[in-house]
This record gives structure tokens, C-alpha cells and sequence, in this order.
């Protein structure tokens, strides 16, 4: 087959760990490299369900299937391992009612099979799959679809899971599309995990399309609605709602580069639970189900990386300069309380992490042109927005911060990236 969809991935039908991208063997080594350079990998695992009802085959790893005799011997899972007509109210077995918490857990999400987590042996079938990732050395697991499991069944499979090999319980984080107005509430989780938080990109969105005053970010967080800081994952997008699934087009994405940059930049620079940034491919945009680029032989193309540019058809939104800047400016601004917070006019903000960082945005159509309190001990530091510090000197502009904190500080209206950061280790 060719043109094969990305979102196969979500339609397990063993736990072997071979991919278009790879084999387990290479997995691990990856694991393995990214440790011994202090990155760790959270793996997207997916088991609410198996591959869709009225499919036969074999995957990408060779393991048989039949999906109407409910037939997975590659685990092994048979007919009494899943969901039926006994636990799923709706005639066809699928999730039609998203007011009816019932018919969310137990019935079938767009077709597919529905496994009833309630058992156990379900459940340490589940179990050894996470182990088995944990002895490769993974970190923790996003839990694919945790809105469709009970949460009794998730604790009941995370109490059968290892510690991880660099210590302490796997971190674990929940797909909970909680945007209000369901049968389903993402504080039902929270004992289990964190909650990957669907408000976050759609409020930031808004806001950075001029849509909601930057200024009423003054006390973003938990005081919008959103969980407390300690039980949140935030992004500005991710791989369903950029392409149309889950979130239909109301988030921003590295299609519109510049409000995309501001609200990443802005993500990152507030303390507000922990983020992650989104790292894409090119895809026509007709087509929401373009896999990732790929050889002739429909394995996945490797990475190419210029500089900080990659290529083989990979955006890699984590090495653009205003994003990847930002990451340092989070690390250095550590637990660092926001202090000097500043609004000019509706769409001009400021704001200091105590003495370690500092950072202005301005969405008017006119300059900021102002004398700031940064925060900063006397010195001069690099914009890391428009450039990087090189060799003793700004590769772009320049900040002097005063023996009191403050600096002249200047952000361009019409421009591509109207925003200026500066931190501790960005000083000369
Ligand atoms: C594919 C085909 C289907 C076919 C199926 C089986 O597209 O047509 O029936 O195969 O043949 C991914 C793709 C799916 C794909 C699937 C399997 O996205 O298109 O199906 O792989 O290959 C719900 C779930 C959520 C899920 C999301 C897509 O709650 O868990 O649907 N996301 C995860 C993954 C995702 C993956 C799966 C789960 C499956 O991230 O990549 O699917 O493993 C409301 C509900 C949400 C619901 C959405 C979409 O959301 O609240 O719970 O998500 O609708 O149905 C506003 C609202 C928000 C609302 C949203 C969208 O923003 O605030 O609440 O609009 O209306």
C-alpha cells in the first residue's frame, strides 16, 4: 500500500516494536544515546484499543490479525479480551455520545476495537508492553486516548508498572480532551498522571491572532480554568489538531510562522506547568492524512540536519532560532517568580523572571520604545529573538541593562518577530 496514513500508528495489533521508522533494536539505541545526553523519551502509547473493526492483515511488524474474530495472536488477545455488546450501550458499538461516560469507555473511538481493560490479563498484557519500554530505558508514556479508560483501569496498569531506570515512577501524562461540556472531566485523572491541557493552545491561539488582549495573560494559568501547574502538559499544538483531527483549526501551527513563534516563545517563557514543543513535518495541507516523507520502500526518510535547518521534507520547529532560544531562556529562568510585569497599551506586555531573564512582546502597530526594569545585574546581553551571542558579541540586537536593572528597550511593530528576550547567559 502506498500513501499509508500517519495515524496507522494509532492502530496497534501487537506490541512488537517495528515501524516504518525503525526496529526495536534501533529504538533502544536511540533511547540509549539520548540518555547518555540527559534527554529522555516519553513514549505515545496506545491501549485503549487495537486496529479497526472489519480489518485483516498483517502489521508493520509481521504479526497476523483479524479484527472480526476480534484475533490478535502476536500479543496473544482474543474475542473475550474486548469490549462487546454486554459493556457498549450503542447498537453499533461505537462511540456516538460524548454525554454519556459509559458509552466513551466502553464502546468503540472511530471504529476501533475496544479492549476491556477491566481484566486483568488485559491489563498485564498492557503492563508488560510499558515494561518492556521501561527496560529499554525509557522516561514515562503519554497515555494515547485516556479519555476512553476508565481511570480505575489506568491505575490498576500503571501499579503493575516499573520504576524507571534512572529512578522514581514513569512520568506519565493523559490525553484528555477536556474543553468543557462533557461527560468526561480531566480531574478525573489526575491521580494517575498529568493532563495533556487542550485549553492552553486554544486560549494562546486567540490571543496571538489579536483575538483577546496579551494583557489579560497577566494571571494565565489555573486562574482561566485550567488545571493547577503541577498537573498540566501545555502545547501550542499537536500532530492532530495542526492537521484538523481532534481540534479543528482553531490552534496555531508552524503554517503561520509568526503568531506560532510569539505564543511558543511565550509558552516557554512563562512558569506555568510543563510544556512541550511541537516538531513537525511538510504535508500538503489538503490531505490531513499525509504520512511523514518517506524512501521508495515506504520506510521513513532519515532527518536531515544543516546548521539548524533540517531537511528531507522536516520543519523541525524545535531548531528554529526564536524557538530553540527559548528553551534556554526557560532552563535559565528555572523556578524564578514572574516579577516587573508591564502592559503598554492592550497588546503590549513585559515581564521579568526575577534577575535571571526578561522578555517583552509587542502585537500594536506601533514600537515599543520604553525604559524597563529587567530584573538583570548591570551588563550587556544579546536579543536571543533576533539573534545569538558569538564570540563575545550579538549576532543581533543588544540590550544595556543599567547598575538598577533597567534598560532602554526597543520592539519593532512591523516586523517578523516582534518580541525581544534576553537572560542571564546570554550577557557579555
Ligand atoms: C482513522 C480514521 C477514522 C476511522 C478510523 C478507523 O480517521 O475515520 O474510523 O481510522 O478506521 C488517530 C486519528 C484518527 C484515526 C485513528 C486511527 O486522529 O483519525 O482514525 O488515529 O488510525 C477523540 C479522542 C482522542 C483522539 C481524537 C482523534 O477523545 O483520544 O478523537 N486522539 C488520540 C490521538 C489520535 C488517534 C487516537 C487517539 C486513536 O491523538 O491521533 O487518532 O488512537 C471532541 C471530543 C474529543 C474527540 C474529538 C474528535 O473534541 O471532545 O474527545 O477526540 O472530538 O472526535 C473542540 C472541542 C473538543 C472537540 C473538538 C473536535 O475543540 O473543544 O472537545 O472541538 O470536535
Amino acid at each position: 500500500m502506498t500513501n499509508r496514513p500517519w495515524y496507522e500508528r494509532y492502530q496497534p495489533v501487537s506490541y512488537k516494536l517495528i515501524t516504518r521508522s525503525g526496529t526495536e533494536q534501533q529504538f533502544k539505541d536511540m533511547v540509549k544515546r539520548c540518555n547518555a545526553k540527559g534527554v529522555r523519551i516519553y513514549v505515545d502509547a496506545v491501549f485503549n484499543h487495537m486496529t479497526r473493526m472489519g480489518s485483516i492483515g498483517k502489521g508493520s511488524g509481521g504479526s497476523y490479525f483479524d479484527t472480526d474474530n476480534f484475533y490478535f495472536p502476536g500479543v496473544p488477545f482474543g474475542a473475550t479480551d474486548f469490549n462487546d455488546e454486554s459493556s457498549c450501550p450503542t447498537l453499533d458499538g461505537r462511540i456516538h455520545d460524548y454525554q454519556n461516560a459509559v458509552e466513551i469507555r466502553n464502546c468503540q473511538l472511530e471504529g476501533l476495537v475496544d479492549l476491556k481493560l477491566g481484566k486483568d490479563y488485559v491489563r498485564s498484557k498492557v503492563a508488560d508492553y510499558l515494561n518492556h519500554l521501561i527496560d529499554l530505558g525509557v522516561a514515562g508514556f503519554r497515555v494515547d486516548a485516556a479519555k476512553h479508560m476508565w481511570p480505575r483501569d489506568i491505575a490498576a496498569i500503571l501499579e503493575k508498572v516499573k520504576n524507571v531506570s534512572m529512578g522514581g515512577r514513569p512520568f506519565v501524562y493523559q490525553e484528555v480532551i477536556d474543553t468543557g461540556g462533557e461527560a468526561v472531566q480531566g480531574s478525573e485523572y489526575l491521580s494517575t498522571g498529568r493532563i495533556a491541557n487542550f485549553k492552553y493552545g486554544l486560549e494562546l491561539a486567540q490571543v496571538f491572532r489579536r483575538q483577546n488582549a496579551l494583557k489579560w495573560l497577566k494571571n494565565f494559568g489555573a486562574d482561566w480554568g485550567m488545571w493547577s501547574s503541577g498537573d498540566v502538559v501545555n502545547f501550542i499544538d499537536n500532530h492532530d489538531n495542526q492537521r484538523g483531527h481532534g481540534c479543528a483549526g482553531s490552534v496555531l501551527t508552524h503554517w503561520e510562522p509568526k503568531p506560532y513563534k510569539l505564543a511558543t516563545a511565550f509558552m516557554l517563557a512563562w512558569p506555568y506547568g510543563i510544556v512541550r514543543i511541537m516538531s513537525s513535518y511538510e504535508y500538503n495541507r489538503e490531505d490531513n492524512s499525509e504520512g511523514p516523507p518517506h524512501n521508495s520502500d515506504e520506510s521513513i526518510k532519515s532527518v536531515t540536519i544543516n546548521g539548524m535547518v533540517c531537511g528531507n521534507g522536516w520543519s523541525c520547529e524545535h531548531r528554529w532560532r526564536q524557538i530553540y532560544n527559548m528553551v534556554a531562556f526557560r532552563n535559565m529562568a528555572g523556578d524564578a517568580e514572574v516579577t516587573n510585569w508591564w502592559k503598554g497599551t492592550d497588546y503590549q506586555i513585559a515581564f521579568s523572571r526575577g534577575d535571571k531573564a526578561f522578555i517583552a512582546f509587542n502585537l500594536e502597530i506601533v514600537d515599543i520604545n520604553q525604559s524597563l526594569m529587567t530584573g538583570l545585574p548591570a551588563g550587556q546581553y544579546c536579543d536571543v529573538i533576533s539573534g545569538n551571542l558569538e564570540s563575545g558579541s550579538c549576532t543581533g540586537a543588544s540590550v544595556t541593562v543599567d547598575g538598577s536593572g533597567r534598560a532602554n528597550i526597543h520592539v519593532c511593530s512591523h516586523c517578523e518577530d516582534p518580541m525581544l528576550a534576553i537572560h542571564i547567559a546570554c550577557g557579555y
